[in-house]
């Protein structure tokens, strides 16, 4: 892969509106992406294998529990903070932002907001150092976007419960400690259970020939009569608004990575279009060229502000779930078009692993899909305008 020459836009004076902390916080994490991530991530996505020697990095940059006070391991930061370490993240590639996200807004965040002061203790400071790996089990084989269809369930055995089921699609899953899992109790409601590697009928086969998310390893997690001690359950909230209330923090946290990915395939786009010549000059300076351009840097602006409005919703404790789905499906959708725009500005180069673009393009395929699909995100909003879920 070519050198990592990145240089952020910043079209409309963003950082004018950022702290001091936060700057110091994304550059902290931008100057880990271009030392850590850029060198190797191509390789690895070309092998399709998850990076395993970036996890001490990531803790390092605060990426796990960067909003989980100190007290707990966390790095007490703001959501804005949490936001800009995403965007810098998935600068580099989704499937490490992933990785990142999966850890802190799937697996830290139900623990903490949900957890037992014991459980809390055990688990939340090894996660933050990465010395424990978690993963976040919702989906099934037949129940994705109406995970309230589950058929995981577990029984009172009296001293623990007995778990039974299947989850697929589980970013993390082939080689996490910890897995927090949503099943039915024998009522049909809904609980998190935290279940550990190496407790008997508990595995986790990884899913192969994946043309996306390469980098990022996922798998399924499969239960055959689990027992699980009573203390693994997650005694704070049940119902689906528990694991959807982690979504919430995940996918806040996708609205500000897709930005990332955005912002490398357009400087990488820019950057080619000015050296790369024919008929005499730069394509840069064709008008078709500097419309593909112009309107990337446009639709990141706006999707810049749309981020950082939200994230102040966020710190302000009033930013609503549909308001996030806004914000996930529009910034996607913005990274998708752009990744596909910039890779042509490229010409054949554009598909080589000389340059990130085909890889982030790829990757925006299970971003656009995972932490709920662009049509839903679109039918959470109608619900929310119109008072109507047009889902069932
Ligand atoms: P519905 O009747 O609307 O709601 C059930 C209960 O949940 C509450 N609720 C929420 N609570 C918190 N946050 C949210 N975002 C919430 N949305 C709804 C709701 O108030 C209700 O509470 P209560 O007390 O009245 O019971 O539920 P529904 O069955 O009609 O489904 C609604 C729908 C379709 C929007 C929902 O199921 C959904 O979002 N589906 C998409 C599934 C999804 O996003 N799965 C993601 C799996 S995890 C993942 O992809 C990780 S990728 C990680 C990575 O690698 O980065
Ligand atoms: P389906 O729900 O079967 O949807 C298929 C199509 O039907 C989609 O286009 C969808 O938009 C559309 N559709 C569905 N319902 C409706 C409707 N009511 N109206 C109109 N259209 C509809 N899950 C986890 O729990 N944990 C993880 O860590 C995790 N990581 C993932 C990593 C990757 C790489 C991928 C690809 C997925 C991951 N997921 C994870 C699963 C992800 O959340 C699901 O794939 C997603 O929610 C969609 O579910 P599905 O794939 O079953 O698609």
């Amino acid at each position: 892969m070519k050198p990592d020459l990145f240089e952020a836009p910043d079209y409309y004076n963003m950082d004018d509106l950022l702290s001091e902390e936060h700057k110091l916080v994304r550059d902290a994490a931008r100057q880990w992406v271009k030392r850590d991530v850029s060198p190797i991530i191509e390789d690895f996505a070309q092998k399709a294998e998850f990076p395993t020697q970036i996890l001490s990095g990531l803790a390092e940059i605060g990426a796990f529990g960067p909003y989980i006070p100190e007290e707990y391991g966390g790095a007490g930061l703001d959501q804005i903070s949490y936001g800009l370490i995403m965007q810098e993240i998935e600068r580099g590639d989704s499937g490490v932002r992933s990785t990142a996200s999966v850890q802190s807004s799937l697996v830290m965040y139900p623990i903490f907001a949900y957890g037992s002061e014991e459980q809390k203790q055990k688990y939340l400071p090894k996660l933050a150092t990465g010395e424990m790996m978690g993963c976040f089990g919702l989906t099934e084989p037949d129940h994705g976007s109406n995970p309230s269809g589950m058929v995981t369930n577990f029984k009172d055995m009296g001293d623990h419960y007995l778990l039974n089921g299947a989850k697929l699609w589980i970013s993390n899953s082939p080689f996490a400690d910890i897995a927090v899992v949503w099943a039915k109790n024998e009522a049909g409601r809904i609980h998190g259970l935290i279940v550990e590697r190496g407790m008997e009928g508990f595995s986790t086969p990884e899913t192969h020939n994946k043309w996306s998310l390469r980098a990022s390893a996922t798998g399924e997690l499969i239960f055959d009569n689990v027992k699980v001690p009573k203390e693994n359950l997650l005694p704070g909230k049940n119902g689906l608004g528990a694991p959807l209330g982690c979504l919430d923090s995940a996918r806040y946290g996708i609205a500000w990575g897709a930005i990332g990915a955005a912002m490398d395939c357009y400087d990488t786009a820019l950057r080619y279009a000015k050296e790369r010549v024919q008929f005499g000059r730069p394509i840069a300076a064709t008008q078709l060229q500097q419309k593909k351009l112009a309107e990337m840097i446009t639709e990141i602006t706006k999707a810049q502000l749309l981020a950082l409005r939200l994230g102040q919703l966020k710190n302000e404790g009033k930013a609503t779930s549909a308001q996030i789905s806004m914000a996930k499906r529009n910034n996607v959708e913005m990274a998708i078009n752009i990744a596909r725009e910039a890779r042509q500005v490229l010409g054949g180069m554009g598909i080589t692993g000389e340059y990130s673009i085909m890889r982030h393009m790829m990757n925006l395929e299970s971003v656009i899909t995972y932490e709920g699909t662009h049509d839903i995100h679109l039918l959470i909003t109608g619900a929310d305008i119109t008072g109507m879920a047009a889902f069932k």
